[in-house]
């Protein structure tokens, strides 16, 4: 079961070999900093369009949910915009919304039949929910949803700094 997830250090942008590239977008899915402005800039402006044309139709992207458009110019099938919760002391519901984030890309994903899908570590840059934390519900969420489901067979977490990469991997030697 842990083969079924992987954790590299790196740019998710330069992922090849992925389904689904996860984005952490903000409720406007307008862009952003960020991987957001990573993922937008090398996805090119149909994203955009795609992102205005879910605007149009269903409005602002609460956090925990997310949206799927197709992926541009980048080699992924697909993005997934997912709108993560802004940590504002832990007492925000902000544990429950983090994992509901993942369960919902999981859940587009799964829909879409997609097989594999990276992720960033959603929420732990701009919006700050500390990163140990956060990488905890990541993993266990992502874990028991691939344990239970057909779909997706293997999440990959895209570590960009050494510290995230740390912490991810301590998670996975636990196992
Ligand atoms: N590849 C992988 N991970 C990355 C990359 C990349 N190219 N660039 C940054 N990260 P953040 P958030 C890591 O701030 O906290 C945007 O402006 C980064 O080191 O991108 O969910 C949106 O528009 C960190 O570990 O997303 C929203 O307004 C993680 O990705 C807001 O930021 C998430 O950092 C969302 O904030």
């Amino acid at each position: 079961m842990s083969d079924c997830i992987e954790v590299i250090k790196g740019d998710i942008t330069q992922l090849i070999d992925v389904d689904v590239i996860v984005n952490a977008a903000n409720p406007s899915l307008m862009g952003g900093g960020g991987v957001d402005g990573a993922i937008h800039r090398a996805a090119g402006e149909t994203i955009l369009e795609a992102c205005k044309a879910i605007r149009r139709q269903e409005g602002m992207c609460d956090p925990g949910q997310a949206v799927i458009t197709e992926a541009g110019n980048m080699t992924a099938q697909a993005i997934i915009h997912a709108v993560g919760p802004v940590w504002q002391g832990g007492n925000q519901q902000e544990a429950e919304l983090l994992a509901q984030t993942y369960r919902n890309c999981l859940d587009l994903a799964a829909a879409n039949r997609y097989r594999t899908i990276a992720f960033p570590a959603i929420s732990t840059g701009v919006y700050g929910f500390p990163r140990q934390q956060a990488a905890r519900i990541a993993w266990d969420t992502v874990y028991r949803y691939l344990g239970q489901r057909p779909l997706p067979e293997k999440a990959i977490f895209v570590c960009f700094d050494e510290e995230t990469q740390q912490i991810y991997q301590t998670l996975a030697d636990t196992l």
